[in-house]
């Protein structure tokens, strides 16, 4: 069976159908999956695992994996896997409907855990023995390298971690892909560490290939199919205020000469305000800027063409189907400016911190003192995860978060007297930016960050409201220091979910 993809004589052998490759799992296995964002997930080998997992079901007998992937994937994978009830526990990010409403339900074990923790866990031995790794790659060299997709991720650990591969060579992904990557092999457990040598985004540490021993090839599949990346909205009215409003700030910023001209290297999370703040920047008030991120999403290519970003450090490509196309047709020149790393590289606390990286982030709500939610929705319903907005919140050198003011048409104020679920703590919270207005958090006490929260954050609607807690928590908390009600401090949250509503109607 010939392929111009896949080169090693080797793995050539290994060729099989889909099907026969997804029976090489049985039940109660621990499946690692590459994929981060959308990108670069495995896209025959699960659909047909769900098959066969769901006729398993029919006759009556159990059939459910552990599945580990870099990030979220695509419904091909967590939608198809979910559906057929057919996952037991997934780490470590996913936002998939059907995944996340199964988690929810109780019925799926699911690990939240920051990105750049999750292969030294696997290394630890956290997550037991992995059985098989699946892992999407857009070739094979002639001595058996791997030349990795779209995205990166936890692929190297997989690998080296997993007893079998199963490899897909996606001959949709552009070959110019090849030389785009920074494989660093340097990683080691305490006390064996060393530091790693990056000490700017364009730095190349590394190798372009995974290595992959081909006696641990247990299947090679052929596939040609794109990832399944949405498309970006215009960015409408909010995020643009919000862009504005974290734009003004970093000129502030400037001008008081406490970051560069050009910014310190960005780290952009995924989501349409994220994104809104890029096409912001590209209007021309910085030149010169770089990235040290993990999703490279549209906003970001569009300021890699234009000249804005010199570079971008990801371990994802996260693009519209209008991107991939302009992707594709630049690649000469992406290639020189975009390096795909493993995720525990691109999220790594010590470059981030050494970097001093910029980081601007989505949330779910925020309380009065600067506690911030990314994943619980009611303090009880994951949405997402943590993803890697802990990675480089703790560590950044300013750590913003974002969100509009309210959710749910107006139903939700997303400030709140007490976060109902704390992911980054009073302590790692630099700035918060609504529609409203932006707060500066930075050298401020707890009493005085509630005051600019509420002040500069906050929905009108839900203003007064929140000084009225405030205000009675300052004069009747317990402590003095950080003033709550207790019996009232997750009463809106409680309110929402029996009325429908955070809406007080003592309130006007
Ligand atoms: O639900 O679509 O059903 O209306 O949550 O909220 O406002 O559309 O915001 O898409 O930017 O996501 C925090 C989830 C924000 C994201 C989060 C409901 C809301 C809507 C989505 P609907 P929005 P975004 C790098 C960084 C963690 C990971 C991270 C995230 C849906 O930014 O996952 O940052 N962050 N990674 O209606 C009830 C509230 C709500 C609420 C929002 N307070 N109460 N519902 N919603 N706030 C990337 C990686 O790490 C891979």
């Amino acid at each position: 069976m010939g392929s111009t993809r896949i080169l090693n004589t080797q793995l050539l052998e290994r060729v099989m159908s889909a099907e026969d490759a997804a029976k090489l799992i049985r039940p109660d296995m621990t499946v690692a999956m590459s994929g981060f964002t959308g990108a670069g997930y495995p896209k025959a080998v699960p659909a047909a695992l769900a098959r066969h997992i769901e006729e398993t079901h029919a006759r009556g007998e159990d059939f459910r994996i552990r599945v580990l992937t870099g990030a979220s994937t695509a419904p091909e994978l967590d939608g198809a896997l979910a559906r057929v009830d057919g996952i037991q526990m997934r780490l470590p990010y996913q936002s998939d409907p059907t995944l996340r409403e199964q988690i929810n339900a109780g019925r799926i074990d699911y690990l939240d855990i920051h990105l750049s923790h999750v292969a030294q866990h696997a290394w630890f031995g956290f997550f037991g023995k992995i059985d098989i790794a699946i892992i999407e790659v857009s070739g094979v060299t002639p001595d058996g390298q791997l030349i990795p997709s779209t995205s990166v991720g936890n692929n190297k650990t997989w690998i080296e971690q997993a007893a079998g591969v199963i490899i897909e060579v996606n001959e949709q992904q552009p070959e110019g892909l090849d030389g785009m990557h920074d494989i660093y092999y340097g990683t080691a457990l305490p006390p064996r560490r060393r530091p790693i040598p990056l000490v700017h985004p364009a730095d190349r540490i590394g190798e372009p290939w995974l290595h992959c021993p081909p006696e641990k090839v247990i299947a090679v599949v052929k596939t040609n199919a794109p990832d399944r990346s949405n498309a970006f909205s215009e960015p409408d009215e909010v995020s643009q205020q919000i862009a504005g409003h974290l734009i003004e700030f970093l000129r502030h910023e400037v001008r008081h000469g406490r970051v560069p001209a050009s910014l310190l290297p960005l780290q952009s999370g995924v989501g349409n305000i994220t994104n809104a703040v890029l096409a912001e920047l590209g209007k021309g008030a910085f030149q010169n800027l770089t990235a040290f991120t993990e999703v490279i999403q549209d906003g970001m290519l569009d300021l890699l063409e234009n000249g804005t970003l010199s570079v971008a450090s990801a371990t994802a490509l996260s693009l519209s189907p209008a991107a991939v196309t302009r992707f594709a047709q630049n690649l000469g020149t992406f290639r020189e400016r975009i390096i795909l790393r493993p995720q525990e590289i691109s999220n790594h606390p010590e470059l981030v911190r050494r970097l001093g990286c910029i980081a601007m982030n989505g949330m779910i709500e925020a309380d009065i003192y600067g506690n911030v939610n990314s994943t619980h929705v009611m303090g009880t319903r994951i949405q997402n995860g943590i993803g890697g907005s802990g990675d480089f919140a703790r560590n950044g050198y300013l750590s913003c978060f974002m969100s509009a003011s309210t959710a749910k048409g107006g139903a939700i104020s997303r400030i709140v007297p007490m976060a109902s679920h704390v992911d980054h703590t009073e302590h790692d919270v630099a700035v918060i930016v609504t529609e409203q207005g932006l707060a500066d958090l930075r050298g401020l006490s707890p009493k005085q960050r509630a005051c600019e929260v509420i002040k500069h954050c906050a929905h009108p609607d839900y203003r007064p409201m929140l000084m009225d807690y405030f205000e009675r928590a300052s004069r009747e908390s317990y402590g003095k220091h950080t003033p709550h009600l207790l019996n009232e401090s997750l009463s809106w949250h409680q309110r929402y979910v029996e009325q429908g509503t955070m809406r007080d109607p003592k309130w006007p």
